[in-house]
């Protein structure tokens, strides 16, 4: 275990104790070292980002140095993700969503772990999400959207070599009777010419920044100049603002000294919104009006 700890790339978070917990499969012990990060203050997103994003690296590091075989490769990943899931599974605010996401690789592609995190991180920020795993056949996934409510293709890949089967599934998307906005990321697109990609809605390795934009994306409606589209959109915009704050409407009532009834009916594009109560609104987020009714 000594050459393991040496091993490990550590940060404030004691990745290496964590590690080693994992690796030896000790669940409880695991849970009360995460545990007490949260307690010391830090925030579920924080400890996904810093603990076991890194944990997770890490680990995969171990195996491919041979230090861990792949048994305990495989329990520290697993405890891992259940750690994750535990966290975040009671965090969506009120179960309010901003859209549905389904997340998968394409045929080819085995890395698992970077989309299954995505697929975490987004249910984090308000996102419904169906992680479909890896290596999914283009014509059962086309299947699955053409049945299913779904705002958001997300696809993941490792290995450079598998864009050709993204490119064949965002064709078949496009060529699809409804509209499916779809999103690509993972370390296989970090040096690949964009111009490849051009039908791909939104290209990013950087998850934070990529589910905002998705956010963005789906929420945006077409504006034809009527009061109708424009109340709407607004009332999207305030409450997907408010969802990716964590925020309850009630919360946002208080903050913005505004009913709560009043919130839904904004939310719902019910309200003919003056100035004030954007003002009021923007100041509750620390924005101002130019942004909450910009289309960006
Ligand atoms: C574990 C692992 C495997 C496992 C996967 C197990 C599983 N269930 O996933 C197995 C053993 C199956 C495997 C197989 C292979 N692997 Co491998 N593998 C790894 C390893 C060690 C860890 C990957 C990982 O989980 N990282 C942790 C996650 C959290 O990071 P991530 O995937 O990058 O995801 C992050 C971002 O990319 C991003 N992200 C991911 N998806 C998306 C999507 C969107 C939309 C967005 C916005 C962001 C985003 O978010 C995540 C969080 O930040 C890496 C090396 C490493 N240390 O990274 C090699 C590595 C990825 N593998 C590699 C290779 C070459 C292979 C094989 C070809 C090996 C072989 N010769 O057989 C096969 C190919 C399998 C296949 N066809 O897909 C290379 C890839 C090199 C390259 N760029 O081409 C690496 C880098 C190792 C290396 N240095 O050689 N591998």
């Amino acid at each position: 275990m000594t050459s393991l700890s040496n091993s490990i790339k550590n940060n404030e978070y004691n990745l290496s104790r964590y590690i080693t917990l994992a690796v030896e499969g000790e669940i409880d012990q695991v849970t009360q070292l995460v545990d007490s990060y949260i307690s010391d203050g830090k925030t579920v997103k924080d400890v996904l980002l810093k603990m076991f994003m890194p944990s997770l690296v890490n680990i995969g590091d171990l195996w491919k140095k041979g230090l861990l075989n792949i048994a305990e490769e495989h329990l520290a990943v697993t405890v891992t993700l259940s750690q994750i899931e535990r966290l975040t599974q009671s965090l969506v605010p009120n179960g309010e969503i901003i859209g549905t996401a389904a997340i998968c690789t394409p045929v080819g592609e085995k890395h698992f772990i970077g989309p299954k995190v995505v697929s975490e991180l987004m249910r984090l920020s308000g996102w419904n999400v169906h992680f479909l795993g890896t290596e999914m056949p283009t014509e059962d996934l086309i299947q699955f959207l053409g049945e299913k409510e779904i705002d958001l293709l997300v696809l993941s890949i490792t290995l450079e070599e598998n864009l050709p089967g993204v490119l064949e599934i965002v064709k078949a998307v496009k060529a699809m009777d409804k509209s499916v906005v779809t999103m690509l990321g993972g370390s296989g697109v970090e040096s690949i010419d964009e111009n490849l990609l051009n039908d791909v809605d939104i290209i990013s390795s950087d998850v934070s920044s990529a589910i905002i934009e998705a956010s963005r994306l789906v929420s945006s409606t077409t504006l034809n100049g009527n009061l109708e589209d424009y109340l709407s959109f607004i009332g999207e915009k305030v409450k997907r603002t408010r969802i990716l704050k964590g925020w309850n409407q009630q919360k946002l009532a208080d903050e913005s000294g505004l009913d709560r009834t009043y919130i839904s009916s904004v939310e719902n594009g019910k309200q003919n919104l003056t100035l004030g109560v954007l003002l009021r609104i923007g100041n509750a987020f620390g924005i101002d009006i130019q942004t909450l009714i910009n289309r960006e």
